[in-house]
């Protein structure tokens, strides 16, 4: 192996080896710190996909590490057959921290979002009174929630569900941020609904915000008609939006809150499904459950995960510095013609480039960026997310700007 040629020989071992269902950027990364990551020439990058937000507190936390290395190295998984002494502790945590009376631990987000589409419909059998095989989830037009056979039944992304048929029957779908459609079928057919599963933030459609004031009439249409208000917060969750969940930017606490990704600082897959005793009690011993769901390990890292969270007020950092990152890219929209927009909130924002979804001038322009030390993804084609670590600082919020407005003065399509 040439040093000269190590990405290469890491890519090509990818591209033979690995089922190409991933297009990554071609960048070989060996190392991360806090918001930095280095690939193995040993360039340095800012790092702002955070795992798609599961980094909200930084590569390798030396407090989330401790906790990993020093539980891993004790106890690391007992199954659910048996007690172990870090979970009741975690979900103690959880619970109050988030404000519900119990928690059903997961690994993967898709884990969890299946978890709740079970929990909702079993309680709208069993306690609304649903009909046998009933029940309906209302979801919403170009949603995300994972990759399971189920989730991608309700998708209407052509590439995440085509010729992965039979689907799961019992999703209809509305548009996103329209409130009359939602009450339209709540109207007509709220007897049969057991659930309204929304994500607060579109993040795969671009970081799509809905208009202020959707999650709260939403959540209290669904109230209304007593329906599940189901928020999907694996992305938007753990101060990415400015906030600890993105539905307390409305005051609003759902029936049942979905958490993954950055629950673990990203070290470990780790998901959790939130609801009160009258929901959560549904489900008896034997009708669910994960052999790694609320291991040890996992329970230990996600503490560290969210005292990291509270001890260095990440949603405040993600709330200021998101203002702040969208004042200097505006301030770029004025001098160039290539981004046409800004939109999120919090650190979860996107640019709009000037160009049809189907152009390559979004990867393009995040090739010249990987050049200039930034790292970041494009989602629909002409949409590139920016979301770095929430323990970014100020300055380099600034360092950053700067680096994008270099690259796009300089760019050529
Ligand atoms: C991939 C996007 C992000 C999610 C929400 C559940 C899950 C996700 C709201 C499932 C996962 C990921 C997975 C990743 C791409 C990605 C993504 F571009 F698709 F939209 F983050 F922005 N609910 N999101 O966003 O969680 O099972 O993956 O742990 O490549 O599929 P998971």
């Amino acid at each position: 192996m040439q040093t000269i040629n190590r990405s290469s020989y890491f890519i090509e071992l990818e591209e033979k080896h690995g089922a190409h269902n991933y297009h990554p950027l071609p960048v070989v990364l060996e190392r991360g710190e806090g918001v930095f990551v280095w690939d193995v020439e040993g360039k340095k990058y800012y790092d702002f996909l955070s795992a798609y937000s599961a980094v909200n507190q930084g590569h390798s936390h030396p407090k989330i590490v401790e906790a990993l290395v020093s539980q891993a190295s004790k106890l690391a998984l007992t199954s659910r057959a048996f007690h172990n002494s870090k979970l009741g502790e975690y979900e103690k945590k959880i619970t109050e921290l988030f404000g519900f009376d119990k928690v059903l631990p997961m690994n993967s987000g898709a884990e969890a979002v299946e978890t709740a589409v079970k929990l909702a419909r079993k309680w709208s059998y069993e306690v609304k009174g649903i009909p046998e095989n009933a029940a309906k989830i209302v979801v919403c037009e170009n949603n995300f929630h994972g990759r399971t056979t189920t989730i991608v039944s309700f998708s209407n992304d052509p590439d995440a569900s085509n010729n992965y048929g039979p689907f799961t029957p019992g999703f209809v779908k509305i548009p996103y941020n329209d409130l009359e459609a939602l009450e339209k079928i709540l109207e007509s057919d709220a007897k049969n609904i057991a659930a309204f599963l929304v994500e607060p933030i579109q993040g795969e459609a671009g970081v799509y915000v809905p208009d202020a004031g959707y999650l709260k009439s939403a959540s209290e249409l669904c109230k209304k008609h007593h329906v599940l208000f189901i928020a999907d917060e694996v992305q938007t969750g753990i101060a990415r939006t400015g906030k600890l969940i993105a539905c307390h930017h409305e005051n609003i606490q759902p029936d049942i809150l979905i958490l993954g990704k950055a629950l673990s600082g990203g070290m470990y897959p780790v998901s959790a499904v939130l609801a009160n005793n009258d929901i959560m009690n549904v489900i008896h011993p034997g009708q669910h459950g994960s052999t790694f769901g609320g291991n040890p390990l996992a329970c230990a890292v996600a503490m560290a995960a969210l005292d990291v969270v509270e001890e260095e007020n990440l949603s405040e950092r993600a709330e200021e510095l998101g203002q702040l990152f969208r004042n200097e890219i505006e301030k770029i929209i004025e001098k160039t013609d290539l981004i046409t927009g800004v939109r999120g909130k919090g650190l979860l924002n996107a640019i709009l480039i000037n160009d049809t979804p189907e152009s390559s001038t979004a990867w393009n322009l995040c090739l010249k960026l990987k050049e200039n030390g930034l790292l970041a993804k494009p989602t629909h084609g002409n949409i590139i997310r920016l979301a770095p670590p929430l323990v970014i600082t100020q300055e380099q919020i600034l360092d950053c700007a700067r680096i994008i407005e270099e690259t796009i003065t300089d760019f050529k399509k």
